[in-house]
């Protein structure tokens, strides 16, 4: 697993390096999702397929920019990533990131083993979570790393970070989002889900929501490369991460590597205000 982490490092140095390239526009293009590519997106994703192919520990990869997985060896492990999430972002200078799964068997919730990101904003930084362990360091430029204190949720916090199209929210959805800011939470959101769930686990908690809505039922956000990571991280920073039928996100099954989810990351305080909007108490 080392191993990955540190192609991770080496790959992050290389993307910070493809987004300061300048403007580079879009692809004639789709990914699976139906999103036009922008040529950052594809150079991204080459990066990191070059970073992790070659790794002795890694038998497959998947990209949320490529249709099928790619078989790399022999090795333990199979990499989901989101070369560049929020890449739309990157032209008005916001925070983008990279996400990654790192499973055993196949690309199943239950067989994460390891999570990371990296948020590329005034400074590199990068998550990385093991079972029982979560890190956060400053990447340098010359690729030395400055450790900084683990990230930790409290039982609640003060940020709310409401993503989907308000336009199609469900009524319950809309009541639960209104209930967190007149308890007087902030909004927090940038359309960058590694920034915006970022601020809150580093702030140390609140709610970050991407809900079913009546347009996107099945919500936006893909399970593989996208929600089972940040599930991962944040229970292991002590928050909880379920889906709107109070499901733990981690045990929903996956038929195919492109399934999005509503999904709830937050802080239990939060995550408890959503099971009673959602009306789906936590299982006795
Ligand atoms: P919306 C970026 O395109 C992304 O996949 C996530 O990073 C982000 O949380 C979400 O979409 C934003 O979606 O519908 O709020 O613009």
């Amino acid at each position: 697993m080392e191993e990955i982490f540190e192609a991770i490092l080496r790959g992050a140095r290389r993307v910070y390096g493809a987004i300061n390239q300048g403007e580079l526009g879009y692809c004639d293009t789709n990914n699976c999702s139906g999103e036009q590519q922008l040529r950052l997106d594809l150079i991204s994703d080459q990066i990191w397929l070059e970073e992790l192919q070659t790794l002795p520990s890694v038998q497959m990869v998947a990209s949320e920019e490529r249709e099928e997985p790619v078989e790399t060896g022999r090795g333990e492990y199979l990499v989901a990533y989101d070369p560049l999430d929020g890449s739309s972002l990157v032209d008005v200078d916001l925070s983008v990131g990279s996400i990654f799964g790192i499973y055993r068997e196949s690309f199943q919730g239950a067989n994460l083993v390891g999570s990371a990101y990296v948020v590329y904003g005034p400074r590199i930084e990068v998550v990385t979570a093991l079972q029982g362990e979560v890190k956060r360091s400053i990447v340098r430029h010359d690729g030395g790393l400055i450790p900084l204190d683990p990230p930790r949720l409290k039982e609640r916090g003060k940020l709310n970070a409401p993503g989907g199209t308000q336009k199609g929210w469900y009524p319950h959805h809309r009541e639960l989002i209104d209930s967190l800011f007149s308890e007087g939470y902030r909004l927090r959101y940038s359309g960058g889900m590694v920034p915006d769930l970022h601020q809150i686990l580093v702030k140390g908690g609140g709610l970050f929501s991407y809900p079913g809505t009546e347009d996107k039922p099945n919500g936006k956000l893909r399970k593989l490369f996208e929600v089972f990571p940040f599930a991962f991280i944040y229970e292991e920073a002590g928050g909880e991460a379920i889906d709107d039928r109070g499901r733990r996100l981690l045990d929903l099954p996956c038929q195919g590597i492109h399934e999005t989810t509503p999904c709830f990351f937050g802080s239990s305080y939060e995550i408890g205000r959503v099971r009673e909007f959602y009306n789906v108490p936590r299982a006795e």
